[in-house]
């Protein structure tokens, strides 16, 4: 969430016309990093490349023009979370309309004062963070700080059409901690909380590598996505996740097979099909959760 704070703003300016890139550059250099384009076609690669909190459009440009810019910019899911303001020399009402029927989030009209473009864009800068900061809120879980079941459902779904279309093995670990009732029911919930806390940092601390990711699926359960993992691989790392929680030695007390605090993992693996969907790779790593439970509990399997 800092992270998110601390980056500067990135602004674009699309207009066929250099002075205006000019002038609209010095009236913004306050604001951010500013980078400009000529017409609407390298706007919209520029757009794609740099992810863009506000893009200043211009209406009449020789080729694509505003109007069909702002359409294909929220069309495009890698653009569509921009803010775009027109800065335009059109400036009858139907003119600003269309903008706003084309996704627009403000329109001014030239000639502009410089000041209120300027409070103009701070505002859609201040409106764009204050989505960003909410949109990212969601995705997580409020208690453990991890990602929540909706991301987990959402961007593992993803993963089973991106290694689906690459060819690829995908895996998928539920893990869910041991005794945890009893848990509960000796040291009260807020210590249980406190350990619910402790158990995602260690998992996230666990699982280092580009696309992996530790979500809460309910409960004391958590899921975690493993990208580009075979089935060869992933029983490495059930023993991992086991190994890191003994070795953080949580004490348990309440637990009838063991002092700490363990967890027990439940594996799925495999290249998807054309019709294989997360729901599948959550059902078998379910079914060996469950097994595991039965064996005794503090392991894994696959
Ligand atoms: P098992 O080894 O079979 O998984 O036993 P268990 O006791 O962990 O499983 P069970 O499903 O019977 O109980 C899960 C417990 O997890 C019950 C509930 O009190 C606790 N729990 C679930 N969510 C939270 C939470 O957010 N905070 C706390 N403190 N406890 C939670
Ligand atoms: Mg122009
Ligand atoms: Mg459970
Ligand atoms: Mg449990």
């Amino acid at each position: 969430m800092s992270e998110l704070l601390d980056t500067e703003p990135t602004l674009l300016i699309i207009d066929d016309d250099p002075d205006t890139i000019q002038i609209l550059s010095s009236i913004l250099a306050d604001q951010g990093r500013i980078l400009f384009a000529t017409s609407g076609e390298q706007g919209l690669r520029m757009a794609e490349n740099y992810c863009p909190d506000v893009i200043l459009l211009d209406q009449n440009m020789p080729g694509q023009n505003g109007y069909e810019t702002c359409l294909q910019l929220k069309q495009n899911p890698a653009t569509q979370e921009a803010s775009i303001v027109f800065v335009t020399a059109q400036s009858e009402v139907g003119d600003e309309l269309r903008a706003f029927e084309a996704g627009a989030q403000d329109f001014i009209s030239k000639p502009f004062s410089p000041v209120v473009v300027n409070a103009r864009i701070r505002n859609q800068l201040t409106i764009k963070r204050q989505s960003d900061v909410l949109k990212q809120l969601a995705d997580l879980d409020g208690l453990t700080g991890v990602f929540n079941r909706r991301y987990f459902n959402r961007l593992g779904e993803v993963e089973v059409r991106r290694h689906y279309r690459q060819g690829f093995s995908l895996a998928i670990a539920l893990v869910d901690v041991d005794h945890f009732k009893a848990f509960n029911d000796l040291h009260g919930h807020v210590a249980g909380d406190d350990t619910l806390r402790d158990i995602a940092q260690v998992l996230n601390g666990a699982v280092r590598r580009p696309g992996e990711f530790v979500a809460r699926y309910g409960g004391e359960e958590f899921a975690i996505v493993l990208p580009y993992t075979t089935y060869e691989q992933v029983s490495r790392v059930g023993e991992w996740l086991c190994s890191n929680m003994r070795s953080r030695a949580i004490q348990h007390g309440g637990s009838p097979v063991s002092d700490v605090v363990t967890v027990s993992v439940g594996l799925a693996a495999g290249t998807p099909g054309r019709d294989t969907t997360l729901t599948h790779y959550v059902q078998q790593a379910d079914t060996a959760l469950y097994n595991v439970k039965q064996g005794g509990r503090n392991g894994f399997e696959c």
